[in-house]
């Protein structure tokens, strides 16, 4: 928001806020601003059912399992539905990519197919909601490469660096929007008695460094000398680098991202270097490490996989996975540096497995 000074919070709507930063974009005809609108509606109505739940029977299972192999809440099923129904027929996607479907949505006929292909993860951390723990919608927008007049994988399967737009949705102790277009990041709170989220961080900057880590701990017995050295270094005391640094873990990924963002710190889930099987960690690329790197990024942050930027790193499948370190610009590149200290025979263990 070059040049412009802030509006008073409470009377931005973020439907103002993005038009403002079309202005920025001429040539923009205005479907990638309605776009990130129908995002914040499936937003506002995805918040009304996980914030009531607990009194409606929404909460549980489904029975069914996803393609992660894991157990679908009703609310999962639900935010999934919601935002496919929205945006599938809006004309402005050609293809979506959801954690909850195993292929790529293509919009055919009668849908209008548009420019933009949307990658999702429609209810991040879901195993916690029965828990009222914070959960959360993350998005990723691209634009289409493909030549034919419909979406096609490649539509998805591009490198973070080309998204156009990624933000998420936190359904917490309040219902918060935060998205970036490159040109800073901003956070909205939706004040339900006008159903609009309203400008209440602008341009967030996320601190150099922290002092959080945020590490399932459980794992420890998994992680490779690099990380196992960095998380020892964190609880040295050291009070001129302000270390032992806090330990904070949520279990929900756009919860812990969101702490981190706002008051800095270092999130990671690393690969499994004991399991052939998970040594590219849990979380999936497309749908929530990139959309995190991309925000961090234009909050002054960095995201790696260990050893690169994750917004370089090709996408070759939807469901593909990446070990994610995210947060504060200088302590992802001093946990890198202790990779590259004590990992460097095991960082091709996925090509060794082959
Ligand atoms: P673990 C939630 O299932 C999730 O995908 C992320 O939101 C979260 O960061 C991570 O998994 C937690 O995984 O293995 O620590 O329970």
């Amino acid at each position: 928001m070059e040049g412009k000074s802030v509006p008073p919070k409470g009377t931005w709507t973020i439907e103002r806020h993005i038009m403002l930063q079309e202005k920025a974009h001429p040539d923009a005809s205005g479907d990638f601003t309605q776009l990130l609108m129908d995002i914040a509606l499936a937003g506002k109505i995805i918040s009304r059912e996980v914030n009531k739940a607990g009194l409606v029977e929404i909460l549980g299972l489904t029975g069914e399992t996803n393609v992660q192999g894991e157990q679908v809440q009703k609310l999962d099923d639900y935010a999934n539905h919601t935002i496919l129904s929205i945006l599938d027929r809006s004309g402005r996607v050609c293809i979506l990519g959801t954690e909850e479907n195993s292929e790529p949505i293509r919009i055919l006929p009668p849908y209008e197919a548009g420019n933009y292909a949307v990658s999702l993860d429609p209810l991040d951390g879901s195993s916690n909601i029965d828990a009222n723990v914070s959960v959360g919608t993350i998005f990723s927008i691209h634009r289409k490469v493909s030549k034919g007049p419909r979406g096609e994988d490649e539509d998805l399967l591009q490198k973070g660096n080309k998204q156009l737009a990624a933000g998420y949705i936190i359904y917490g102790s309040s219902t918060m929007m935060v998205y970036s277009t490159g040109n800073g990041v901003h956070g909205f709170t939706l004040d339900p008695s006008v159903g609009e989220f309203l400008l209440s961080h602008p341009d967030i900057r996320i601190p150099k460094r922290g002092s959080v880590y945020s590490v399932n701990e459980g794992n420890s017995l998994f992680w490779s000398k690099g990380i196992t050295e960095y998380i020892h270094y964190l609880k040295q005391r050291d009070e001129q680098s302000g270390r032992p640094y806090s330990s904070r873990y949520i279990g929900s990924l756009v919860s812990d991202f969101h702490r981190n963002l706002l008051h800095g710190g270092i999130f990671l889930y690393p690969a499994d270097f004991k399991d052939p099987n998970k040594t590219q960690g849990k979380l999936r690329l497309l749908y929530e490490a990139a959309p995190m790197a991309f925000i961090v990024e234009h909050a002054g942050g960095y995201a790696s996989d260990g050893r690169q930027n994750i917004l370089d790193i090709e996408a070759t499948e939807l469901h593909q996975r990446t070990p994610l370190i995210v947060g504060s610009y200088e302590d992802v590149k001093e946990c890198e540096k202790f990779i590259a200290e004590y990992d460097n025979d095991k960082l091709d263990v996925k090509e060794k497995k082959k």
